[in-house]
C-alpha cells in the first residue's frame, strides 16, 4: 500500500543559467510532487508513461534514486519522452514545451494499471495530466473515481497552463474533475482565470461548494488560505532569503501539503508545513535538485 500515488507527466527539464547554458533536470508537476512528498518520508508512487529513450531512462533512474515506486511506469518505444525549457526575465520564469505526442500524452482509460490505483492512501492529479490530451483527461476522470471507490483521499492541483489549454476548455474539464476531489490546490492565479472571481475567500467558498472538503489556495508571497467548512486560517509565506528560481514551488507545496495531511489530517499544520517547503524550494535552479528533506523544512518551521 502506498501513501501516495501521482498521476501526469515528467518530462526532462533545460533550466536556463545566468550564463546563457542550459542546466538539464526534472520536471513535471505531478513527477515534482511525488519526489516532494518522497523526500519528506511519504511511500510514493508515479503513474505515467514514458518514451523507450535515454530521457525516458534518466527519469527512471531519478525517480527510483528518490524512492518513489516505479513499478507501474509504461515504456512506449515509438513515441518520445516530453521535455520543457525554462528561461527567466524579470517576469519569473517561463515555460517552453516539446512534449506533443509523447509517450505520457497516450495515456488513456485503457492504459490505466487499475490495480495499482486501488492501493494508494491518496492519488493526486492535476490540470497538466489533463490538458495533455483528451485521452489523458479521460484517464484522470477514471483513475480519481478508481481511488475513490477504494477508499483514497483524491487532491488536484489546478496548475491551469494556457500553452497547453485554453482556459475556456480547460475550465469546464478541471471543474468537472475538482467536483470529485477531496483536496482542491488550486493557485491563486489560476483560480482567478478559472472562477473569474478575485478574492481569496470567495475563491475558497467556490471549490468548497464544488465539493472539495479542504481547500488550500496557495498565494504565492502571502502564503496560503486554508478552508474547510468549518474553519479557514490564513497561513503566512515563509520568505526565501534569495529566490533563483520559483519553478515547482507550487509542487512542492503540493507534496509537502500532502505528506502532512496524510499523518494527521490537520490541513492547517499541513499548510505551514508546506509553505516552509515551498520556501526552500525556491533557493535553487529546477524543480527536482532544491526540493527539501524532512529535516530542513522541519528546522525552518521551528525557527
Ligand atoms: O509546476 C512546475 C511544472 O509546471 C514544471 O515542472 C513543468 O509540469 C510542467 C508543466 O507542464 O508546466
Amino acid at each position: 500500500m502506498l501513501d501516495l500515488v501521482c498521476l501526469g507527466e515528467p518530462l526532462i527539464e533545460f533550466n536556463e543559467q545566468p550564463d546563457g547554458r542550459y542546466l538539464r533536470g526534472f520536471g513535471g508537476d505531478v513527477s515534482n510532487c511525488a519526489v516532494a512528498a518522497a523526500r519528506l518520508g511519504a511511500k510514493t508512487g508515479l503513474l505515467t508513461r514514458l518514451g523507450d529513450d535515454s530521457f525516458g531512462d534518466a527519469i527512471t533512474a531519478m525517480l527510483t534514486h528518490e524512492g518513489v515506486d516505479i513499478s507501474a511506469i509504461e515504456r512506449d518505444a515509438a513515441v518520445p519522452t516530453g521535455i520543457y525549457f525554462v528561461t527567466h526575465d524579470e517576469g519569473g520564469h517561463h515555460f517552453e514545451y516539446r512534449r506533443a505526442g509523447s509517450a505520457a500524452s497516450l495515456m488513456n482509460r485503457g492504459t490505466l494499471p487499475l490495480d495499482y490505483l486501488r492501493h494508494t492512501r491518496a492519488l493526486h492529479v492535476s490540470g497538466i495530466s489533463q490538458a495533455i490530451s483528451e485521452g489523458a483527461a479521460d484517464a484522470v476522470v477514471m483513475a480519481i473515481e478508481t481511488a475513490r471507490s477504494a477508499g483514497a483521499l483524491v487532491a488536484y492541483d489546478t496548475n491551469l497552463r494556457t500553452r497547453l489549454w485554453p482556459v475556456c476548455k480547460a475550465r469546464p474539464v478541471i471543474h468537472q474533475a475538482l467536483a470529485l476531489c477531496h483536496i482542491a490546490l488550486p493557485g491563486f492565479d489560476d483560480a482567478v482565470a478559472l472562477t473569474g472571481l478575485t478574492e481569496p475567500d470567495a475563491i475558497a467558498d467556490f471549490y468548497l461548494s464544488l465539493g472539495a472538503q479542504v481547500v488550500a489556495l496557495t498565494l504565492g508571497d502571502k502564503g496560503a488560505l486554508v478552508a474547510t467548512a468549518q474553519e479557514r486560517q490564513h497561513l503566512p509565506a515563509v520568505p526565501a532569503a534569495h529566490l533563483v528560481d520559483a519553478t515547482g514551488a507550487g509542487d512542492a507545496f503540493d507534496g509537502a501539503f500532502l505528506a502532512e495531511y496524510l499523518k494527521d489530517a490537520d490541513p492547517f499544520r499541513a499548510a505551514a508545513f508546506a509553505n516552509a517547503a515551498a520556501s526552500l524550494s525556491v533557493r535553487g535552479f529546477g524543480a527536482i535538485e532544491p526540493l527539501p528533506r524532512r529535516q530542513q523544512v522541519e528546522a525552518l518551521v521551528a525557527a
